[in-house]
C-alpha cells in the first residue's frame, strides 16, 4: 500500500489538507455489491491503509440500489463499490449519487472514464467482465446432456430443470442477462428467449453468482453468470467449464459511486481515490476475482477470461442503465416471464 499512501498524501496536500489530517481516523459506511470475500478484503485493506474504520454491508446490485433509494432522505451509506454499472447509472439519473472527479482518473482505461462522463461524474468504472454461463461436467455426463455452447442450447427440452440464474430485480448479473437478450435478439425475440429459458429454470436466486456456486457443488447443471465468476469456481477446484456463448454476449462495467448526502464525505472520497489505484485493484487477485481492472497499471490474471476473444455486443449502457428502461424491462419480465408456469 506504500505507493497509494504516498499518492494519498500528495492528493491531500493538493486539496489543501495536511497528510496527517488525511490519514486521521474516521469512519466509512461502505455498500458493496461485488463478491463477499472481495468486499471484506477491500474494507479491511482500506482500514489498514488509512486507519479509517469501515462498516461494510454486502448486497446484490439491484438490492443495494433499492436500499439507497429507500434511504434517499436519510442516507446511511457513504460509498457504493462494485456491482453492475446499470443500477449505478440509474442512481446517478435519479440524483441519488454525488458527482466527483478523482485525481486518479487519468490512470483508468477509457471505458471506465466513459462510464463517468456519461453520468455527469456520479459514477465510474472499476472493472469489467463478460456474461456467459458455466456447467458442471460431472452432472452433464450423468444426465447424458450435450455440452452447451450457445444461449439457444439452454432452452432445449433436455435442459429442463438444469439451468439456474438470478432474479433480475435483485441481481445486476441477471438484469445484464435480460438486457443482453433484448439487445442481442431484439425485444420481441429477446423476451421470447427469456420465456423459453424460464421453462428450464430450476431456481431464480437472489445473488448473481449463486447459480455457478450451485453448479460447482452439483445442485444445478448450468448457471448463467459472469464468466469471471464461473472461472473462479474452476480455479477453486470444482468441475466447472465456462462458456462464451456462440451468438455473442453482453458485459458489465462494474462501478463505484459516492452516495448523495454521505455523512462521511471526506472518507468516501479517500476510499474512492484509493479504490481506483492499481494497488487496491490488485487485491482482486488474492480472492480470485477475475474481472478486468479499470486501472491500466493493475495486473490481470492469466486465468481471467480474455475479453478480446469473446464476441461482445455493443452494450448500450446509457439506455439500459436509464431509470425508465430498467423499470420497464423489469416490470415486463415480472409480468410476462416470471408468472409463466414451468
Ligand atoms: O461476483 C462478482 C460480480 O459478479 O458480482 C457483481 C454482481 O452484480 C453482484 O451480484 P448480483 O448479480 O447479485 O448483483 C458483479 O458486478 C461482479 O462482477
Amino acid at each position: 500500500m506504500r505507493n497509494y499512501t504516498l499518492a494519498a498524501s500528495v492528493l491531500a496536500l493538493a486539496t489543501g489538507l495536511s497528510a496527517t489530517s488525511a490519514m486521521a481516523a474516521g469512519k466509512l459506511n461502505l455498500y458493496c455489491s461485488a463478491q463477499e470475500d472481495w468486499c471484506q478484503l477491500m474494507a479491511r485493506s482500506f482500514e489498514e491503509a488509512t486507519g479509517i474504520d469501515v462498516d461494510m454491508t454486502r448486497k446484490s446490485s439491484g438490492e443495494t440500489f433499492a436500499q439507497i433509494k429507500a434511504e434517499e432522505v436519510n442516507p446511511k451509506g457513504d460509498v457504493w463499490w462494485g456491482g453492475t454499472g446499470d443500477p449505478h447509472l440509474q442512481a446517478a439519473e435519479e440524483d441519488l449519487t454525488e458527482p466527483y472527479v478523482s485525481a486518479m482518473r487519468d490512470q483508468l482505461h477509457d471505458w471506465a472514464i466513459k462510464q463517468a462522463t456519461s453520468a455527469g461524474d456520479k459514477t465510474i468504472g472499476i472493472y469489467s467482465g463478460a456474461l456467459g454461463f458455466g456447467y458442471n461436467t460431472k452432472l452433464l455426463a450423468d444426465n447424458n446432456l450435450p455440452a452447451p455452447t450457445c444461449w439457444e442450447d439452454l432452452t432445449k427440452p433436455e435442459f429442463k430443470g438444469h439451468v439456474q440464474m438470478a432474479n433480475p430485480n435483485s441481481s445486476g448479473t441477471a438484469y445484464t442477462t435480460l438486457a443482453t437478450m433484448v439487445q442481442l435478439f431484439g425485444e420481441e425475440k429477446g423476451f421470447d428467449y427469456m420465456k423459453r429459458l424460464h421453462a428450464n429454470i430450476n431456481q431464480y436466486t437472489k445473488s448473481g453468482s449463486a447459480p455457478i456456486k450451485a453448479a460447482g457443488t452439483g445442485e444445478t447443471t448450468v448457471g448463467i453468470v459472469f464468466m469471471h465468476d464461473s472461472v473462479a469456481q474452476t480455479v477453486a477446484g470444482f468441475p466447472v467449464v465456462t462458456v462464451a456463448p456462440c451468438e455473442g454476449t453482453g458485459y458489465e462495467i462494474g462501478s463505484m459511486s459516492i452516495i448523495k448526502g454521505a455523512r462521511n464525505m471526506d472518507e468516501a472520497k479517500q476510499f474512492y481515490d484509493w479504490a481506483l489505484s492499481a494497488e487496491a485493484q490488485n487485491l482482486a487477485l488474492q480472492v480470485n476475482a477475475f474481472q478486468v481492472a479499470s486501472n491500466k497499471a493493475a495486473t490481470s490474471s492469466d486465468k481471467a477470461p480474455n475479453m478480446d476473444l469473446i464476441k461482445l455486443i455493443d452494450y448500450d449502457f446509457k439506455l439500459y442503465g436509464s431509470s425508465d428502461e430498467r423499470k420497464r424491462l423489469l416490470e415486463k419480465w415480472d409480468n410476462e416471464v416470471s408468472t409463466l408456469p414451468q
